[in-house]
């Protein structure tokens, strides 16, 4: 058996330790290195530091090697552990480098999957654990030293690492040479607890032999190790993330240090920091960028942050990983909750029934200790980890017990998580994944199953399933967190789609890379798209998040929540059109009289001046009352001759009952009934009345269901009337997609502008963010680039649309009520069709749908479908449509 194969996670690593910001010198071996691919792990020797190994290519590290392949649940070679496949890529990684010191520390952030290292021909030893650090204890010869690292993609530790991303191995985090100096600052542990009944914190620092200094606090060279009690601090949160800069110093080392003082605790089932309750509003961040994987650099992980902190996120849990550390560093600085997650999944072990699952293995104590250790104490000295996560969908078992013991016993300020377990026998906080909003309320009212977990607080780990168009359900889910104490809020998930870039295909996600097994677009289930564009998903998720409340009553508008820097604007909106606006003094605003229009009063709350994460002006909440609802746009038309309509041919529409399904139609089980019930073949058969109305039988071969659409067209002064009225017919077993109403126009139209919701889209449980306005858009435009194509991009509520082309002319459509609107280059088959969004072509025609109703989204690919209310059953509609003219 090889080393890789050894059920203990290394061999003569360095005991693990903070990091820390040293004042040593720290050579960063960033760059290109030589590199060889080997299909096995049986590569030729190439320790040697005289090896020429010139004719190797150049890589750079931190990166990735070989062919991503992405699984979710499922290992991608035999459950047979500790071994691995002979088929094992292996890289060869060397570089060359001169120090100026002897005595140092190698240490490296991140290598999937195994590393053994030698220095200079001398081997160091061997590690596993992708995402925790290692060090080596090393002595460097004057002028050059040449470091071999051996990197294998399946090692012992990939039984470990289960986690539902891309398998991609590699040097993927950066490789430092650290000075030690004769007597060196090895680990610090800061203890800093705020009391927020007296205003006073108090101060610890474990630093061996060596001296603090707080200079703001008064601090002076003080022994570390002592208790130090400060009368008056300012206390760390989130919200304001007040951070003391100190050092410790023992004369040969200094180290700088960022303290945040708070308390964690848990009281009659509440989650409190610093005495207040919290309410996690998070997200579950996997590290992905779309060229370099899981090789991120500073400037991303601070996109990250700021995108973050700008869309109203407090909370990050840090699936299912140890972050970069530098994220944790911005996490304290801007202010982020944070649930640090060990690198720690063994889901795959659930296709054998959990049979030999590691979490229950003796033989895998010492790897699972080892990650839990070597996160914990990387990362103690981050005021912003508040909770540590033993890991993800791993069983149950005694290893578990075993790391939150040694977890316990070395840090007892933070509380302790892991959802697998039903029971909760090891952890402080009661969690969940993917519950529905029935169970939540339960939950929140007390009523899980036992003692233990009703005196937890309850997080929802992974909630909204933020896959494809969606979540739908994020206000509902938000309301309960709000109205229950012991609801601590929750973590969507999650963060980012883990698209890659592709030359083909765009944006490449499961199979795309040849994979024999794989989970398709799986891996595409974020907030962002691949290259960090929100997803309207994510700017729902903002408005749910926004941290003020509004609430009407009596004519009243009132704002309740913290407005300290912001500046709070109104204005009156007439048909989209600016009436009146002013400064809104207080906190609460005399709603003011309507008029004959549809008026609308909006509420805007923005930065009053700039901060760290975001300039002034920016938007943190907003809120809409509708004033007057307005008049019946369709009344007063006069029968006559109707003028001409550029671009528009009185035709009769498609009756559509289906959409290209969506993530969460398909999750749901959707995709499949409603192609077995047929509404995606649907037969037409019309029949011309006397008095001119059309009448279309609408339905699939098989079945009796179906729709009676009756259309009438008039003709009027104004432009042309359309009446349609659907009746069901038939017994329906399921829920229609849509009741749409499709045309087709001239493919030259290009622009929509129009009065209803926007500017993003919005469906029956979607669309938080979409506010009554006037918009324009170009049709290219309302396309929403899900990774994976499928139905999108339809505006709410709307009254009145204008499809124009550059040169002006077009066609105006009024309805009698509000209805959704879709506009798009691509019929609904061509949209279903489409794997990849490079694969949707502009067509001879634009498609024009006409929406009486959706069926809501949910979040059905991973979790409930929709609530009952935003299910759409079969039943009557009706609308009149006016197409007039417009230059
Ligand atoms: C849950 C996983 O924890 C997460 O990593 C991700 O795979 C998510 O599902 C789906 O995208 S586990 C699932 C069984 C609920």
């Amino acid at each position: 058996m090889s080393y890789f194969e050894d059920f203990l996670p290394g061999a003569g690593r360095k005991a693990p330790r903070a990091a820390l910001d040293t004042d040593a010198r720290v050579i960063d071996l960033s760059g290109p290195w030589r590199f060889r691919l080997s299909p096995t792990a049986h590569a030729p020797d190439f320790a040697d530091p005289d090896l020429d190994d010139t004719a190797w290519e150049l890589r750079q590290v931190p990166g990735h090697f070989g062919t991503p392949a992405y699984t979710n649940v499922r290992y991608p070679f035999p459950i047979d552990p500790p071994r691995v496949p002979g088929e094992n890529l292996t890289g060869d990684h060397r570089i060359a480098f001169e120090a100026g010191f002897e005595r140092a520390v190698l240490r490296f952030e991140g290598v999937d999957s195994c590393a053994r290292v030698w220095l200079n021909g001398q081997e160091l030893g061997y590690s596993m654990g992708s995402r925790v650090p290692v060090e080596f204890d090393v002595t460097l010869r004057p002028g050059r030293n040449v470091l071999a690292v051996r990197v294998h993609q399946w090692s012992a530790g990939s039984y470990l690492e289960d986690q539902d991303m891309w398998w991609w191995p590699g040097i993927f985090r950066e490789v430092t040479v650290i000075e030690r100096p004769a007597e060196p600052i090895d680990d610090v542990f800061v203890h800093a607890d705020y009391d927020h009944t007296t205003g006073g914190g108090t101060l610890r620092v474990e630093a061996g032999e060596a001296l603090l200094t707080v200079e703001e606090l008064g601090v002076h060279d003080r022994p570390a190790g002592e208790t130090i009690t400060l009368e008056h601090v300012e206390p760390w949160s989130a919200q304001h993330p007040r951070l003391y800069e100190a050092s410790v110093s023992n004369g040969h080392e200094r180290v700088r240090l960022a303290i945040g003082f708070r308390t964690v605790t848990i009281e009659d089932a509440v989650l409190k920091v610093n005495g207040e309750p919290l309410k996690l509003k998070g997200v579950n961040r996997h590290e992905f960028h779309p060229v370099k994987g899981r090789a991120l650099d500073a400037e991303t992980m601070l996109a990250d942050v700021l995108l973050m902190k700008r869309h109203n996120i407090n909370a990050v849990r840090t699936s299912h990983y140890p972050p970069h550390p530098h994220f944790l560093d911005l996490c304290d600085r801007y202010g982020l909750w944070v649930v640090d997650e060990c690198d720690y999944e063994t889901h795959g072990f659930q296709e054998l029934d959990w049979r030999g699952n590691p979490s229950d293995d003796p033989r895998w104590e010492q790897a699972l200790l080892d990650r839990m250790r070597r996160m914990v104490e990387r990362d103690k000295n981050h005021p912003s980890v508040i909770m540590w996560s033993l890991g993800n969908e791993a069983g149950t078992g005694r290893n578990l017990a075993a790391m939150a013991a040694w977890t316990r016993g070395r840090d007892s300020s933070r509380p302790i998580h892991y959802e697998g377990d039903r029971a909760c026998p090891d952890v402080d906080v009661h969690s969940r994944m993917y519950a529905s909003h029935a169970e939540v309320e339960a939950i929140g009212r007390g009523e899980d199953e036992d003692e233990r977990r009703r005196a937890m607080p309850f997080v929802q780990c992974e909630y909204a399933h933020a896959m494809g168009n969606g979540p739908g359900g994020l206000a509902e889910y938000q309301e309960l967190y709000d109205a229950h104490p012991r609801c601590a809020g929750g973590f969507v998930w999650e963060w980012i789609d883990h698209g890659l870039r592709h030359d083909r295909h765009g944006y490449a996600y499961g199979g795309d890379f040849g994979e024999v097994l794989h989970d398709g677009n799986f891996v595409c289930d974020g907030l962002l798209f691949p290259d960090r564009t929100p997803s309207p998903g994510l700017l729902d998720l903002k408005k749910v998040y926004q941290p003020l409340r509004f609430t009407e009553a009596g004519g009243v508008l009132r704002v309740e929540g913290d407005t300290a820097g912001l500046d709070l604007e109104w204005c009156v909106e007439a048909d989209g059109v600016l009436v009146d606006s002013g400064p809104m003094e207080g906190s609460e605003l005399k709603l003011p009289a309507g008029g004959e229009d549809e008026r609308w009063l909006t509420v805007r709350a923005c930065l009053a001046g700039d901060t760290a994460w975001a300039p002034a002006g920016h938007e943190v909440a907003w809120h809409q009352v509708r004033l007057t609802p307005g008049p019946d746009r369709l009344a007063g038309l006069t029968e006559g001759a109707a003028p001409a309509i550029p671009l528009f041919e009185r035709v009769t529409p498609r009756l559509e009952l289906w959409r290209a399904p969506t993530d969460n139609d398909q999750g749901g089980g959707l995709r499949w009934h409603w192609s077995h019930h047929g509404l995606d073949r649907l037969t037409y058969r019309t029949e011309q009345r006397q008095d001119g109305t059309i009448v279309q039988r609408v339905a699939p071969a098989a079945t009796d269901e179906g729709y009676l659409a009756t259309y009438t067209w008039r003709e009027t002064t104004s432009g042309l009337l359309l009446e349609a009225d659907l009746e069901p017919v038939g017994v329906w077993k399921v829920p229609p997609a849509r009741l749409g109403l499709a045309f087709e126009l001239p493919a030259e139209l290009t622009t929509v502008t129009w009065y209803g919701r926007g500017p993003g889209e919005a469906y029956p449980d979607t669309g938080a963010a979409a506010y009554v306005g006037l918009f324009t858009r170009t049709i290219d435009d309302l396309q929403t680039p899900y990774v994976h194509p499928q139905e999108n991009g339809q505006r709410a509520d709307v009254r009145i649309a204008v499809l124009s082309t550059p040169r002006g002319p077009g066609v105006k459509i009024t309805g009698d009520r509000p209805f959704g609107l879709t506009v798009r280059r691509w019929s609904t088959a061509e949209l279903d069709a489409a794997r990849h969004r490079t694969d949707l072509v502009a067509g001879e025609k634009v498609h024009l749908i006409v929406d009486l109703a959706q069926h809501g989204i949910g979040t059905a690919s991973c979790g409930p479908g929709p609530l009952e209310k935003y299910r759409l059953t079969a039943r009557p509609a009706a609308i009149r449509l006016l197409f007039e003219p417009v230059s």
